[in-house]
């Protein structure tokens, strides 16, 4: 059996062969990304109405890819209040949102309370609003900052009613990559552990991959392997996010930048690597819409949502800034032959547009 028999059997691939798919022929590697998307979906496009809310920009850890946090290249350092916040929250419930995702910097000056206090608030006045927030870096900064176990974090964030984790933070998992890109964060066993916790306590969450930059193929290889691991003991892992990585305003020295065809060649390898996490997101802020939408017949079969404001990938220049018109979005998915269907933020479906 070829490498091609094998993955079109439902057999699983070791790293060896997932590395050799980056030489296979690209439009073979796609339609066999394709099969497998077709397998779990088949022409369903999955997406959700939902707003990013980045409350604070101030940042205790210093990552080189990151634009988003207040410093010399960014000198505008900012904190919402809660009433800040809870206005947005107001006017995105009324509208139809069903879903936030807040995620902030690792603000050291804010007390715990005010990263925790706002889950609470929005929870008691919009209980049917799904909260997606605190990413495994900012569990491990509260913890260390705050003297408190993953564990007591972990049920904070359950008690005042935070729903779901988002995937950001994950990087890169291979260590040498990760001390050049963004030293002194959350460790990569870390993070799978914060996870792996969070899985634990029957809740799910989202895993990224930045990639794009410094890191090598064998290192994407690697972080989808350390996932699939784990994914294997815990099935806590909705969807898979590459997000590919902003150029500007950084300090990451990247020379070279990644082409459309390594990012497609990425999405479709991580769609037959990661056969046990179901959804696989192409992330139009970091791809583009239009990429995403090329990205759909490479194994994706998820574009993320209207989003409406971002913060932290637009500042490294994704055109991100402003989200996207739900009317517009169900329109280009129609038109690429795929059917548009809106989920909830664990993936029950809504309705097909
Ligand atoms: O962890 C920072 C990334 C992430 C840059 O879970 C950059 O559904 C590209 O995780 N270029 C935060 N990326 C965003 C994130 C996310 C986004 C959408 C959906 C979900 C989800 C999660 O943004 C960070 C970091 O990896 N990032 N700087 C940059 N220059």
């Amino acid at each position: 059996m070829n490498l091609k028999e094998k993955i079109l059997s439902g057999a699983r691939i070791d790293f060896e062969e997932a590395l050799s798919l980056y030489e296979m022929d690209f439009f073979e590697l796609g339609e066999l990304a394709d099969a497998k998307r077709k397998e779990l979906h088949g022409k369903k496009t999955y997406f959700n109405i939902n707003r990013h809310i980045n409350p604070t920009n101030i940042c205790a850890d210093i990552c080189k890819f990151c634009a988003y946090a207040a410093n010399r290249k960014n000198p505008n350092p900012y904190t919402m209040t809660h009433d800040e916040i809870m206005n947005i929250v107001k006017d995105v419930h009324s509208r139809g949102i069903k879903e936030i995702h807040i995620v902030s910097a690792h603000n050291p000056d804010t007390g715990i309370e005010w990263y925790l206090d706002i889950f609470k608030k929005i929870k008691t006045h919009y209980p049917d609003l799904h909260i997606k927030a605190l990413t495994a870096a900012e569990v491990d900064f509260l913890a260390r900052h705050y003297g408190k176990t993953y564990d007591e974090i972990l049920d904070l964030m359950v008690q005042y009613g935070v729903d779901s984790m988002p995937g950001g933070g994950a990087e890169i998992f291979d260590e040498e990559v990760r001390d050049y890109i963004c030293k002194g964060k959350v460790t990569s066993d870390q993070w799978l552990e914060i996870h792996e916790k969070w899985h634990s306590r029957g809740k799910k969450s989202n895993v990224t991959m930045l990639f794009g930059h410094v890191e090598k193929r064998k290192d994407r290889i690697d972080h989808m392997m350390r996932i699939r691991a784990l994914q294997d003991k815990t099935g806590g892992f909705n969807c898979f996010i590459p997000l590919v990585y902003q150029s500007e305003n950084n300090y990451l020295n990247v020379k070279e930048y990644i082409t459309a065809n390594e990012i497609l060649k990425t999405m479709a390898i991580s769609r037959i690597v990661l056969d046990n996490v179901a959804n696989l997101k192409a992330y139009w802020v970091t791809s583009t819409v239009n990429l995403a939408l090329v990205a759909q017949e490479f194994g994706a079969n998820d574009l993320d949502g209207t989003i409406e404001k971002e913060s932290i990938n637009s500042a490294a220049g994704a055109a991100s800034a402003n989200g996207v018109n739900l009317e517009e979005f169900v329109a280009l998915i129609k038109n690429t032959g795929f059917i548009p269907v809106e989920r909830d933020s664990v993936y029950n479906e809504i309705k097909v547009w």
